[in-house]
């Protein structure tokens, strides 16, 4: 297993489509097993293969308190979508920045495991909001996308700053 990098805003390849997983073979496990490695180590509860410049519809999640239940989605699509919920979100690409989002509450998705076999997930609440996030980050969306511009100004000032303190 090895760690990948996570590429950090505003690397344009954020911004990039993702595409469709075809083939199910040992490359993609190897892939789904270093994302987790990497997300475990960030410490992070999701991440989305275009994160780690891998522009295949592929994240994986965890939001359980003991990281202990493992969450890969390989060509999620939503089937159905209800409510609404405000929560504080982070994102590994953005180190050290926070912003209350607006998402859905419950999400219903439907997605293929390593194996290619297909499930539906039905979820509320905060993995419901990660789930939103990382496939936001499949089609180049990034959660400062969604606040208002004041808003977005405002905190990636705050970031900038930060890493001038730090270089
Ligand atoms: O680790 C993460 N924490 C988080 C917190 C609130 C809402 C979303 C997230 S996802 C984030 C990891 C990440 O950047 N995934 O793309
Ligand atoms: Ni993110």
């Amino acid at each position: 297993m090895s760690q990948l990098e996570i590429l950090e805003f505003p690397d344009p390849r954020l911004r990039t489509l993702a595409q469709p997983v075809t083939v199910f073979d040992a490359a993609l496990k190897t892939l789904v097993a270093d994302m987790f490695e990497t997300m475990y180590a960030a410490p992070g509860v999701g991440l989305a293969a275009t994160q780690v410049d891998v522009h295949q519809q592929l994240l994986v999640a965890d939001m359980s308190e003991n990281s202990d239940h493992p969450l890969v989605l390989i060509n999620p699509r939503i089937l159905e979508k209800d409510g609404e919920q405000v929560y504080q979100e982070g994102c590994l690409s953005f180190p050290g920045i926070f912003a209350d989002v607006d998402r859905a509450l419950r999400i219903k998705v439907a997605a293929h495991d390593a194996d290619g076999g297909e499930f539906v997930l039905d979820v509320e609440g905060p993995l419901a909001v990660c789930i939103q996030h990382e496939m936001d980050h499949l089609v180049g969306k990034l959660f400062v996308d969604h606040l208002s511009l004041l808003k977005r100004t405002m905190l990636l000032k705050r970031m900038e700053k930060k890493r001038r303190q730090n270089a």
